[in-house]
Parts: structure tokens; C-alpha cells; sequence
């Protein structure tokens, strides 16, 4: 079996990428592609050259280095087999890790207590009620139901919005469809976007839906950048309708250094960490796909090209 590793821009990541799909399968050639490679029978990769896709034309299955295909899909380049992404792989204990520390640093008003230490300031705050700080998951995926379920565990309600309709899971009430999104919005006081980035999610964050929340909600996005308008959610804090953001992911990455968030002091930013693909669990999920592809078995993830995630 032959399997080739592509990745844009291409990195010494790669070779870790391949010593452990070695470890696993040590009967596979495991190489990096390089230009008029012979054809492989699996890919692994993030987001492949044109000519990498024309050239190998004999794949069973590519399988993203992400839970993300939405780079993937904007190159535009045709799909002859399935693309499979990452499921979980040990990112939702790090996105829900992420997601519940942001809630509750806004839920405990550690910003303010921040501001209070920069002027020496010693005053204790009244305990706020979880009750009062109602959550909203848009997305509820295998991260998004996976963020949902810890954020309820800490005591928060927690309520979610996907595309297809479903019952309540797990005391989780759950909005569908576009038609639901403005209650979901209105109930919502902390807001946690873990959406893929599709043609119907993108800029999904704008100044209607921002005024849409309750009033002094707080915004975290760990999904795409380009969910969030800039200058809406900036507009929507200075003007106090959001409280404050946590942003993972930006539509810029690296984030410039002249963007106003690295200096607004109502947003936190970090360098797309919310939740890092780990080599032995991607390449354990990968290689056992591999597997069932091998005996004919159906495998879950595969990226429905035309719903685009
Ligand atoms: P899934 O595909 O498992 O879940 C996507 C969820 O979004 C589903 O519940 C789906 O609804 C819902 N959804 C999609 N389109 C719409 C729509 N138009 N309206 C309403 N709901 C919609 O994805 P994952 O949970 O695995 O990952 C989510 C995203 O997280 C990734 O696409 C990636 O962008 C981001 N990510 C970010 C990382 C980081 O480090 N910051 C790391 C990993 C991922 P339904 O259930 O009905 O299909
Ligand atoms: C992903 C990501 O999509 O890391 O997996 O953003």
C-alpha cells in the first residue's frame, strides 16, 4: 500500500506526518509527494497543489489533517475520491478545554479583576448566577456536542444550533435552520461558534446577528475567521451590545500586527490553538479508516463536498 503526504505550504511537519503513519503500517510506503510521484493508493493532506490532484488520479480516499475542510474546498479542485476529515481525534477535549475556560472567564468577570490588578485595585464582586449567562453552541457537531455537554456539566444551560432538527440531547436544547437561528440568538448570553465555514455560515457574525444576542453577550469563536465580520463585532463592543470576544481563528492568519483586535482591550486573541490535530490520534483515526476502506466497510467523516463540510 502506498500512501502520499501533501501539505501547503509544505513543512518539516510532514516527516513527523509520515514516521508515524510508518510506525502504524510498517508494510506502507509512506512518502512525501513530490511532482510525478506515481499514483498512491491513500493521501494525506492539507490543502493539496492543483497539480497534485491532477496527477494522482488513483486515490481510494484523501484524508484532511483537520476537522476543517474548508481550505480544502475553496481551491476549487475536483474530487474524484472520497475526502475524509479528522473526527474528534483528541481535539475536543482541547477545543472544550478552550471553550468552557472562556466562558467561565467571562461567567467570573476575570477581565475586570485583570483591569483591577493593572491599577492595584483591591474589590470583591458579588457572585454572578450561571443561570443568568445562558450559553449558545452554534455548531452541534462532534466538537460543537462535545463543547455543549462539558459547558453542561459545569452548570451552564446550554443550547445549541445545527442545520438538521433533532430533539434535545442530553438536556441541550436544540434550535435548526435558519428560521430558528434569531430565537437561539435572543436566548443566548455567551456565544460559542464551532460552525464549519460554508457559503451559509461565512460572516455569519454580523452586526444584524451580533444585535441579535442579549445584550452584553460575549462572543467566543474558535471556528473560522471568516464566520466573524471585524468591524461589526469591534462596532457591537464599542457600543456595549457585546460585552467581549475570544477569538481563535481570524480571516487574516498570521492575525497582522496592525489589526485593532491585539489591542482592544475587550478581546483576547490567540494563535489558532483552540485545538491542534495530535500526530498519534489523527494517525491512529486515519490508519484505521484505512482499514475499513481496505475490507470494504463503511468509515464515518466523509465531507459531503456539496453541503461543504
Ligand atoms: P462537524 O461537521 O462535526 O459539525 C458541524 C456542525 O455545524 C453540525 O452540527 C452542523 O449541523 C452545523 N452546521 C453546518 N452548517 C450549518 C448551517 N448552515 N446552519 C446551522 N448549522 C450548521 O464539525 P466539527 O464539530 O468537527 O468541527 C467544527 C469546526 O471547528 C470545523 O469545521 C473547523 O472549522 C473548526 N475547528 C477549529 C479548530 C481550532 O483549533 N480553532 C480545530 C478544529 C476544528 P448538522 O449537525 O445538522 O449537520
Ligand atoms: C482544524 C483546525 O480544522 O485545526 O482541524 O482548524
Amino acid at each position: 500500500m502506498k500512501i502520499t503526504c501533501h501539505f501547503q505550504p509544505d513543512s518539516s511537519e510532514v516527516d513527523r506526518w509520515i514516521r508515524h503513519f510508518s510506525q502504524l503500517l510498517p508494510d506502507a510506503e509512506v512518502t512525501r509527494w513530490q511532482p510525478g510521484d506515481a499514483p498512491a493508493d491513500y493521501a494525506f493532506i492539507w490543502n493539496p497543489s492543483r497539480q497534485f490532484i491532477t496527477e494522482q488520479t488513483r486515490l481510494k480516499a484523501m484524508f484532511n489533517a483537520g476537522a476543517g475542510v474548508d481550505a480544502f474546498l475553496k481551491l476549487g479542485l475536483p474530487v474524484s475520491c472520497p475526502l475524509i476529515r479528522l473526527e474528534d481525534a483528541g481535539m475536543g477535549e482541547q477545543m472544550s478545554d478552550y471553550v468552557v475556560q472562556a466562558a467561565l472567564h467571562h461567567f467570573r468577570g476575570f477581565d475586570r479583576f485583570q483591569e483591577q490588578q493593572q491599577a492595584a485595585l483591591w474589590r470583591q464582586r458579588a457572585p454572578s448566577d450561571k443561570a443568568d449567562f445562558p450559553v449558545g453552541v452554534l455548531g452541534f457537531g462532534v466538537l460543537g456536542q462535545r463543547v455543549a455537554r462539558d459547558l453542561s456539566a459545569h452548570g451552564f444551560a446550554v443550547h445549541a444550533w445545527a442545520r438538521s432538527d433533532r430533539d434535545t440531547i442530553d438536556g441541550i436544547r436544540l434550535f435548526h435552520g435558519e428560521h430558528a437561528l434569531g430565537e437561539f440568538l435572543a436566548a443566548t448570553r455567551i456565544l460559542a461558534c464551532l460552525l464549519p465555514l460554508t457559503p451559509e455560515t461565512e460572516n455569519i457574525l454580523n452586526r444584524e446577528n451580533l444585535g441579535r444576542l442579549r445584550r452584553g453577550a460575549y462572543v467566543i469563536n474558535v471556528a473560522r475567521g471568516a464566520h466573524v465580520v471585524d468591524d461589526d463585532l469591534i462596532a457591537a463592543i464599542d457600543e456595549g451590545q457585546i460585552a467581549g470576544a475570544t477569538l481563535d481563528v481570524f480571516r487574516e492568519e498570521p492575525l497582522p500586527r496592525s489589526h485593532p483586535f491585539w489591542r482592544h482591550p475587550r478581546v483576547r486573541v490567540t494563535p489558532h490553538i483552540a485545538a491542534i490535530s495530535l500526530y498519534s490520534d489523527s494517525v491512529r483515526q486515519v490508519v484505521e479508516k484505512i482499514r475499513r476502506i481496505e475490507a470494504g466497510l463503511p468509515v464515518t467523516g466523509v465531507v459531503d463536498t456539496g453541503r461543504g463540510y
